[in-house]
């Protein structure tokens, strides 16, 4: 209770923040996009994770506005990126059970001036859960539209392939408990990120190997054929203003 009271002041008085962490491409090694992570500096606890005051945002409802920030805010950051690098924003299934959100998307697209295609909505397996023409509808809105789809925390959850067929994702994300480890001999995660992968190939999605952590991770994900990698190899989430200074150093 206190502290959905402290997050509706937090939110009210710019207390939240976003950070942005690298998505870079096996092949070039450049970074395509940054995947957008809130952050709350609580006035007397520190910082609270997002794993932990999320679930009170969607409880309470205060995830309707919060998410409309967090939307808002990338999509405006992300103008301000060189060429052609993508945000992704995390949509909480309560979010997209809302039938206002791709109204919404429409609406930050349009006032930051962001193209669809730089856009990148990621959804977790949990959308599934209310299944229903809503769930179709918003999928088909959304596509139309233009932005990308992805499916977070791939494997993690009740895994049904039928989704895979019928939502048009353009990636897979594969979680971190499958990346964690692979690279140990006799591990069964690369075989199934290896599945993992040849599906998505098959069905023409893109696959991002999520939180690689050591360069014997890397080597293995990269020979599995991921193709992207995010995690702490390539760096940790950063401010708004570092993305900006390290476009300036990197040129
Ligand atoms: O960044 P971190 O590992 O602390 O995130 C913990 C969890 O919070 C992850 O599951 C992540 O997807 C989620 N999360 C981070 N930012 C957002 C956000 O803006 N919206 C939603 N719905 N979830 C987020
Ligand atoms: O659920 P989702 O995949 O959106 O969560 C992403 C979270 O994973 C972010 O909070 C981010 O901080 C965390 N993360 C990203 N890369 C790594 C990594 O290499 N190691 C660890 N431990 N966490 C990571
Ligand atoms: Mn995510
Ligand atoms: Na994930």
């Amino acid at each position: 209770r206190q502290m959905e009271e402290d997050l509706r002041h937090a939110l009210a008085s710019d207390a939240l923040h976003l950070v942005y962490q690298p998505v870079v491409s096996s092949q070039t090694e450049r970074i395509t996009g940054y995947e957008a992570l809130l952050r709350w500096n609580h006035p007397v606890r520190g910082a609270i994770s997002p794993a932990v005051f999320v679930p009170i945002a969607e409880e309470s409802g205060l995830i309707a506005p919060l998410g409309e920030w967090v939307l808002r805010t990338a999509c405006r950051d992300a103008t301000q990126w060189v060429d052609d690098i993508r945000v992704a924003v995390n949509v909480s299934p309560i979010q997209f059970a809302n039938p206002g959100l791709p109204a919404l998307v429409m609406s930050a697209l349009a006032n930051s001036q962001l193209a669809p295609e730089r856009l990148e909505l990621e959804i977790t397996e949990s959308v599934f859960l209310n299944d229903d023409d809503g769930t179709d509808a918003t999928f088909a809105r959304l596509k139309a539209i233009g932005v990308r789809l992805a499916l977070d925390d791939f494997g993690t959850g009740y895994s049904s392939l039928g989704y895979l067929k019928k939502a048009p994702f353009d990636k897979i994300k594969i979680d971190q408990s499958f990346v964690r480890g692979a690279a140990v001999k006799g591990n069964r995660n690369s075989a199934i990120i290896k599945a993992i992968v040849s599906l998505a190939e098959a069905l023409g999605m893109d696959t991002t190997a999520e939180g690689a952590e050591t360069q014997d991770e890397l080597a293995l994900i990269r020979q599995l054929g991921c193709s992207h990698i995010q995690g702490y190899v390539y760096g940790r989430p950063l401010t708004a203003e570092d993305v900006l200074e390290r476009q300036r150093s990197h040129g």
